[in-house]
This record gives structure tokens, C-alpha cells and sequence, in this order.
């Protein structure tokens, strides 16, 4: 027991000093699952976050926008790709990860249980949904576990590439036709709250918060990230021209900051357990493509047993 307890304070004192933690070291049990679970669910958030963009890349209105959202959902792809293999590295297998996300056991953000509707969509996903991700990943980098710290340097290169194509998106249509700018404005009142309900509950709310500031998985709070994002994004809503769907919306002078109204936490939890309009979609789409997939999977292992068994006959004669 005692043994433990200095463990856990040389273990504290490594993460105040700032060092980064890696695979092999120590570290408290607890401190290994809250890595697991987050890296985990972000991982799965972008494998799923592929799905709404997907359903427009056979629509998109030139052929710029298809190679530029095409390149997108495949960068989203890399990205769950590393941040799977970040999670491996904590003991525990890809299979086990993609099994509790077909169970509907494990989360992945709420933001991509809603349709994508107009071609508008994919401008506020980029511009909103990916902002809101930049802001929460750039904290991410310094994190205090190395393979997910690493993971995060070369994703938000690309998202800040994924934010400015969005933006670049609601800019042209802002400048179009008046239906074109409807369109935007349209797009702006759907995904506004779903975004910044992506920054998590209320601090007072966030079970997770305390301790994983106090270990560095979090260098910010899911209130101060949010809030950042929100005096970042209204200068842009401004350039497009166009207004964000909230009413009680105003500069505090004092405080430096935007005010803002009321999220709808019952709507947000009600995403989170499976009740959004697409979640029921989405599981079945993962489910779908891991199951057409069991071919692949099985022919890739039978070429490896093929492969090692005629290794080991050269390695016999
Ligand atoms: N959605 O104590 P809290 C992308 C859960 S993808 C669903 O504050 P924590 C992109 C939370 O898990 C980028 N669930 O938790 C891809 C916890 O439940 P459990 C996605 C949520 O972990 C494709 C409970 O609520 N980014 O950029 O300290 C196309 C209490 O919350 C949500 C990441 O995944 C939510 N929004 O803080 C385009 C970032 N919020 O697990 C773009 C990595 C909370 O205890 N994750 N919950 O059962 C994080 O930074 C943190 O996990 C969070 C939550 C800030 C999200």
C-alpha cells in the first residue's frame, strides 16, 4: 500500500514538473483508463465523423469541392488511425476498441449525430465543428500522456486546413446569390448549439474535469474552452454576414468575453445516450462496414499464416 502511495506521488510530481509520460512508465490504474476511455473516443469521433461529410462527397457543386472534401474525410480516417494506435499503446487491442464502439458501449462526440441536409453543412462543419475540435486539440498537444501529445502536433496541422475550407465554403456562399447566403444562415442556426455543446457539460457538471486537470490529460476546462471558441468564432460569423442563433449573444466589457445564452444540456444528454436524430445511423454504419469488412480481415490473416508457415519451412531445410 505504501509502496502505491509513493508511486503515485512520484507519479504527481513527474506530471507537475511537466515531463510527458510514456507507455512504459508507471502510472496510477485510473490514470491509464481515462486515457483509454478520451483517446478512445475521440478516435472513434473521427471514423465516425467521416459519415455526415461522406454523404456529400458524390454531390459537392465543383469538382475543387469533391478533391478538397474528398482529401478532408480521408485525413479524418489518419486521424483515427493514430489516435487508435495511441490507445494500444496503454494495453489495450484495436478489436476490443471497435467492439465497444459496435455495442454502442463506448461514446464518440455528440456533434456527429446530426444530418447533413444542404451543401451548407459541410462549410459549418468545417468552419464550426473542426474550429471547435482546433481549440480543443491545440490544448491536446501539450497533454500530459506522449503518444497522444505527438498525435495531436500533426492533426491539428490538418485541421487548421479543414477549418479554412469550411470557412472558405460559407464565405462563397455568403457572397453568392441570396439563396445561397439563406443557405449558410440556415446551416449556422442547426449547427451552432450542437458545437458548442461538443466542448462537454458544465464545468460544475463534468465528473472527468478536476482530476484530469490535475494530471494535465486537461490543460483547460470544458467552460474556458468553450468560451474561447465562442469570442474566436462571432469576428468570423461577423465577416460572413451572417447571425449566430442566439439572442442573448453580447460583448461584456468587463469581462472580455461574449455572454451567451442557455444551452439545452437535456438535448445534449439526450445525444449522448443514443436518442440524436442520426445515432441509430451512424452505429449501423459502423456496424455495416465492420461486418462487408470480415473478407478483408480474413484474407489478409490467412496470407499471413500462408507467409509465416513458408518462413518457417525456408528456416527448417
Ligand atoms: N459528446 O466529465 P466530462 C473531429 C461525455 S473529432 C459525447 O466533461 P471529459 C472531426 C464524456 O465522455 C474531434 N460525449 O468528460 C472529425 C463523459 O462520459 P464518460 C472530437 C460527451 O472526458 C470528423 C461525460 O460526458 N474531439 O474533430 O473530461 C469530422 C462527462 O463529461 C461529450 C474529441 O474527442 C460530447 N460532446 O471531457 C470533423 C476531443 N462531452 O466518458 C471533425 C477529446 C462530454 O465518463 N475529448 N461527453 O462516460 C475531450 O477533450 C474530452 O473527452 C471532452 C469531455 C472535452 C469531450
Amino acid at each position: 500500500m505504501e509502496k502505491i502511495v509513493d508511486q503515485e506521488a512520484a507519479f504527481q510530481a513527474r506530471i507537475d514538473a511537466g515531463e510527458k509520460i510514456e507507455p512504459k512508465d508507471w502510472m496510477p490504474e485510473k490514470y491509464r483508463k481515462t486515457h483509454i476511455r478520451q483517446i478512445s473516443q475521440h478516435a472513434h469521433s473521427e471514423i465516425v465523423g467521416m459519415l455526415p461529410e461522406g454523404n456529400w462527397i458524390t454531390r459537392t457543386p465543383t469538382l475543387r469541392r469533391k478533391v478538397g472534401l474528398l482529401a478532408k474525410v480521408q485525413d479524418e480516417a489518419g486521424h483515427g488511425l493514430y489516435l487508435y494506435s495511441a490507445a494500444e499503446t496503454l494495453g489495450i487491442s484495436r478489436d476490443e476498441l471497435f467492439h465497444q464502439l459496435h455495442i454502442g458501449k463506448a461514446k464518440y462526440s455528440s456533434i456527429f449525430n446530426y444530418p447533413t441536409m444542404t451543401w451548407a453543412d459541410i462549410g459549418a462543419i468545417g468552419w464550426l465543428v473542426d474550429g471547435a475540435a482546433i481549440i480543443n486539440q491545440v490544448m491536446l498537444t501539450r497533454t500530459s500522456f506522449g503518444p497522444y501529445a505527438r498525435a495531436m502536433v500533426r492533426i491539428c496541422k490538418e485541421e487548421s486546413f479543414h477549418q479554412r475550407q469550411g470557412y472558405e465554403i460559407m464565405l462563397t456562399l455568403c457572397e453568392g446569390t441570396p439563396e445561397q447566403k439563406a443557405m449558410a444562415q440556415d446551416a449556422l442556426n442547426r449547427w451552432w448549439w450542437p458545437s458548442l455543446m461538443m466542448f462537454g457539460p458544465r464545468d460544475a457538471e463534468s465528473p472527468n474535469t478536476e482530476q484530469s486537470v490535475k494530471w494535465k490529460i486537461k490543460r483547460k476546462t470544458n467552460d474556458e474552452l468553450r468560451q474561447q471558441f465562442i469570442d474566436i468564432t462571432i469576428p468570423q460569423a461577423e465577416i460572413l454576414g451572417i447571425t449566430v442563433p442566439d439572442p442573448d449573444l453580447k460583448w461584456n466589457e468587463e469581462r472580455q468575453h461574449y455572454d451567451f445564452g442557455e444551452i439545452d444540456w437535456d438535448e445534449f444528454w439526450q445525444v449522448v445516450k443514443g436518442n440524436g436524430p442520426c445515432n441509430k445511423e451512424r452505429l449501423q454504419a459502423r456496424n455495416d462496414a465492420w461486418n462487408n469488412g470480415a473478407w478483408v480481415r480474413n484474407a489478409a490473416r490467412a496470407h499471413a499464416e500462408k507467409r509465416a508457415e513458408k518462413e518457417r519451412t525456408a528456416e527448417a531445410s
